[in-house]
Formats: C-alpha cells, sequence, structure tokens
C-alpha cells in the first residue's frame, strides 16, 4: 500500500474513543473510511500497550481494506509491529532522527510543529510532513500550546514546500477559512468522531472546505 500524504488527499481523520459516544473504534473506523477519509490516525492516550496493539491490527487490517493510510500517533513500536504506513510526533515525544533509525525510510514520519523554527527542524531532519497547528483552540489535545491562528499557516504556505495537514479546533464552520489560506488538508478529530451521522458529517466538511 503506497503512503498516502496530506496534500494528496483532503481530509485527515483521528481517533479519540473518549469522544466517539460509546460507538467501537471499528465503527468510527468504518464510518471515516467509507465516507472518503484517505489518512486515519490512531490516537489513544489512554491505555494500555497491549490494548492499543490489538487496536492498530485492527485498523490496519480495515485501511487495508479501503486502500487508505494508516498512522499511529506516538507509539513507534505499535506502528512498526502493526505494519502502519507511519507514525507521528510530537515535539516531546522521540525525536525524529530516532524515530528514522528505527523505522527506515519505508515508513512516512509526520511532526507535530507550532512554530516556524520547529517546522525548519522537521524539514531539516527529514520528515515527510508536518502538523501545522493548533489553527483554532481545542479541548480534544491536553497541554496543547495557545492556538497560533492562521498567522503561522500563512508563514508554512509562504516558505516551505513540505506536506502539511492543519490541525486544531477545525470545523464545519471554519475550515473554509483554513482552505482560503492554502490548506490542502485539514485534521479534525472531535468534529468528526463526535458526530451523530459521523459520515454526514465527513460529506459536510469536505463540502465546506471546497465550497
Ligand atoms: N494536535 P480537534 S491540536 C491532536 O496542534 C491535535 O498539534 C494538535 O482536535 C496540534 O479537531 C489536536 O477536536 C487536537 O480540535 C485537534
Amino acid at each position: 500500500m503506497p503512503v498516502i500524504l496530506p496534500g494528496e488527499t483532503d481530509l485527515y481523520a483521528l481517533t479519540d474513543e473518549g469522544l466517539s459516544r460509546g460507538r467501537s473504534l471499528e465503527e468510527v473506523a468504518r464510518s471515516l473510511l467509507g465516507a472518503g477519509i484517505r489518512i486515519l490516525q490512531y490516537r489513544e492516550k489512554k491505555k494500555k500497550d497491549g490494548e492499543m496493539l490489538e487496536q492498530c491490527r485492527l485498523l490496519r487490517s480495515i485501511t487495508n481494506e479501503y486502500k487508505a493510510c494508516f498512522i499511529v500517533d506516538d507509539h513507534v513500536d505499535l506502528a512498526l509491529l502493526s505494519g502502519a504506513d507511519g507514525v507521528h510526533v510530537g515535539q516531546e515525544d522521540i525525536p525524529l532522527a530516532d524515530v528514522r533509525s528505527l523505522v527506515g525510510t519505508k515508513m512516512c514520519i509526520g511532526v507535530s510543529t507550532h512554530a516556524p523554527e520547529q517546522a525548519r527542524a522537521a524539514v531539516q531532519g527529514g520528515a515527510d510532513y508536518i502538523g501545522v497547528g493548533p489553527i483554532y483552540a481545542t479541548q480534544t489535545k491536553e497541554d496543547v500550546c495557545a492556538p497560533v491562528g492562521l498567522g503561522y499557516l500563512d508563514w508554512v504556505c509562504a516558505n516551505l514546500t513540505i506536506p502539511f495537514v492543519c490541525i486544531g479546533g477545525i470545523k464545519v464552520h471554519n475550515i473554509h477559512e483554513v482552505a482560503s489560506h492554502g490548506a490542502k488538508c485539514c485534521a479534525l478529530v472531535s468534529e468528526f468522531v463526535a458526530a451523530d451521522d459521523i459520515a454526514q458529517a465527513v460529506a459536510r466538511t469536505r463540502a465546506a472546505m471546497h465550497g
């Protein structure tokens, strides 16, 4: 399965069981993928490694069915063991160079960035894509920095050519603004997984982004 990078597809979804209103991971994943999501990240913060490995293997198999890209947040070991297409790390996780030494060049690496110097370091260090955010305020991520707003996005568009995904507080009502500042791919967590109807939320968001 070839890796699909942000920009090759417009929407990027992340799991969050705590926001999923009792729906199973499989149900959420199938709703997202059936609605056309082509990059799915496994992001769970409060589980034991053994359960997370089982869930990553399940998502690997479901994303294969839908020919979608599967990324694991933070956990390089789980990404390797489940055969993920990529791993995504934050500024305080295992450094990019060390992640690369573990995963080699077959797996893509995404790095969350919140400021120009972090983005430059990620590019220099050989990241395959960067996260750009939080664009707006979000309750979904603990210890997240203050929103960097559209100013940082403008800087990325003007200065970098690396694929990037915007994240943080992106909703159906503001995604057009993000796209109009140059975002070709946006990642949404609560807007999708907490929706009444996940497939409808994806369709509405996509229409608003391009509308
Ligand atoms: N990373 P929601 S913001 C996982 O800025 C994550 O790097 C961020 O959730 C960053 O779409 C974020 O519900 C949470 O606001 C985004």
